[in-house]
């Protein structure tokens, strides 16, 4: 038996998108950041930071999204993933772009302009959008380039690159971000945002009382 354990941000939407692509059979249970259940004692047993995702399977209590993730598709045969240590690496690489660099900057976005405007009732900081904003323009390229010879962002398959990816992406659905200068992302979040996988984990976040009021 799987149980993730999340809310409505980009770590444990990269779970709940990496279990989909896969077809898990999986409870979700909403962990309701606002209001702190996160710190409470039965929370802090599983998750001893008491940060969101983990995953409950049979058990055993993993942590960190892209290990989650990683997991996950071992348990599938590798599905989105590869067993070969050349493109493994080659998708982990891809993975860690866009956590510590794009994604990294594209969350500076959420947090600005989502979390503190809806929980600490304060306007963005604009310094900090700003350098967000630099550090994209640097970095976003990389990704077009990616996008601009192949479907998705390792080749011809979806892989864990893109459900992780995509959980970062879709920060611009309530942020100010603007990519129209980068065609083949665009292209790319269009054509992933038709995937069942992610009208699946909107309905789970829905279900489970777990969309936040964002703008
Ligand atoms: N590196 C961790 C980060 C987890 C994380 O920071 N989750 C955020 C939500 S996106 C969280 O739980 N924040 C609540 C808190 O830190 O109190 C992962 O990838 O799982």
């Amino acid at each position: 038996m799987f149980t993730i354990y999340g809310y409505n941000t980009f770590n444990p939407i990269k779970v709940l998108l990496t279990a989909e692509e896969l077809g898990l059979d999986y409870t979700y249970v909403n962990v309701e950041l606002g209001k702190g259940e996160n710190k409470l004692p039965d929370y802090l047993a599983r998750h001893p930071l008491g940060k969101v995702p983990a995953l409950d399977h049979d058990g055993e209590i993993l942590l960190e999204s892209a290990a989650i993730c990683r997991y996950l598709a071992r348990l599938h045969d590798h599905r989105l993933y590869a067993a070969d240590p050349l493109p493994a690496a080659r998708i982990d690489a891809l993975v860690d772009t866009a956590t510590l660099h794009v994604g990294r900057w594209l969350a500076v976005y959420f947090w600005e302009e989502v979390i503190c405007r809806h929980f600490f009732k304060r306007e963005p900081n604009a310094a900090a959008i700003d350098e967000a904003a630099g550090f994209l323009k640097n970095q976003l390229p990389y990704f077009e380039q990616q996008l601009a010879s192949a479907d998705f962002l390792c080749g011809s398959e979806v892989t864990l690159a893109d459900t992780i990816a995509y959980a970062y992406f879709q920060i611009q659905d309530t942020t100010s971000i603007d990519l129209s200068a980068y065609p083949h992302i665009v292209r790319w979040y269009g054509e992933f945002s038709e995937r069942p996988s992610v009208a699946a984990v909107k309905q789970r976040l829905a279900e489970a009382g777990g969309l936040l009021p964002y703008p």
